[in-house]
């Protein structure tokens, strides 16, 4: 990309040109949230992505945010900046383990969280995101035996909240597998008043210390509608952008990793998306998202069923 371009206003024409909409996660840049036309948790891409009249979306964000548009808007071209973009969940769950995994327990519903391959989506009955995972096990009949992948702490979050005895795959986000609880407290001693806010995929030691747990739409439903000032903010950095506009007289403090030598929690795989793979992606229109038919139809059984309890 030339130094000379303004990407900000270049992305803009391309995006008028093309009728392309750029759909960002929470937990992107600054930058991209700010060029982004639509912002949210996985829920609320689905759910855009369902409804845009744009013919292209770029999603920015992981790999099975872009597989998940394309499998509720087939038709349209469905681009991501950065195709190494990843997820360290949704490879903690092969297919084939899974697959030999509910063969050992037939009689089961299967519950996957979003941030899975479109194969393990296909495999799944309903699939859930943080939002309304305990809306979607709530729903479910109360004699029903239920496996919950691949998140081990969110499965297990949910099990306490709803009071099911789900069967959970052995899987974990890096990012929120690695704060430190130590360095948390040893904050919280330095600002009495924060209150520790987390999200579902930490460890339990942490919920357990945290004031609220949810998703990053309710997290930032919750430091809008509280009195407190300060929070301690256990989830991929990228949220505090849209909670510092949202409030910008409260004070949000990214909750310190293991490894202290980086100050923040950041997803490499989300970060791995730029301002300029963003213009090039949309100027090429590579890469696509491309889906097998008869997987995109399985995979879409579970995403519909999870969007009508949710609408
Ligand atoms: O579901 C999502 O979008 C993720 C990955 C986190 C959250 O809670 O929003």
């Amino acid at each position: 990309v030339s130094k000379d371009l303004n990407l900000v206003d270049e992305i803009a024409r391309l995006k008028r040109e093309k009728n392309a909409v750029i759909m960002a996660h929470y937990y992107q840049t600054n930058e991209i949230q700010d060029i982004a036309d639509f912002i949210g948790d996985s829920l609320a891409l689905a759910q855009q992505a369902a409804k845009t009249s744009a013919d292209i979306i770029l999603l920015a964000g992981v790999h099975f945010m872009g597989e998940t548009a394309k499998i509720i808007s087939p038709s349209k071209k469905v681009l991501v900046p950065d195709l190494n973009a990843g997820c360290s969940l949704a490879d903690s769950c092969p297919r084939d383990m899974f697959e030999t995994f509910l063969k050992k327990h037939p009689d089961h519903i299967v519950v996957t969280y979003v941030n899975t391959s479109a194969e393990i989506k296909a495999l799944s009955d309903v699939v859930v995101t943080s939002t309304n995972a305990k809306a979607i096990v709530d729903s479910l009949p109360k004699d029903a035996k239920i496996i919950f992948g691949p998140d081990r702490n969110l499965g297990n979050y949910i099990n306490s909240v709803t009071g099911r005895d789900m069967l959970l795959w052995d899987g974990a986000c890096h990012v929120h597998e690695k704060f430190s609880l130590e360095g948390i407290l040893q904050l919280k001693k330095e600002f009495p008043q924060a209150q520790i806010i987390a999200h579902p995929e930490c460890k339990k030691p942490l919920l357990l210390v945290s004031d609220f747990v949810g998703s990053t739409a309710a997290l930032l439903k919750y430091v809008s509608q509280s009195d407190v000032q300060t929070f301690i903010v256990a989830t991929e950095s990228g949220i505090l952008h849209q909670m510092q506009l949202a409030q910008p007289h409260k004070t949000f403090i990214p909750a310190p990793p293991v490894d202290s030598t980086c100050g923040c929690n950041d997803c490499e795989f989300m970060k791995l998306n730029t301002l300029s793979k963003i213009y090039n992606t949309l100027k090429f229109e590579w890469p696509t998202i491309e889906l097998e038919e008869s997987l995109r139809l399985k995979a879409l059984g579970s995403i519909e069923k999870m969007l009508a309890i949710s609408n």
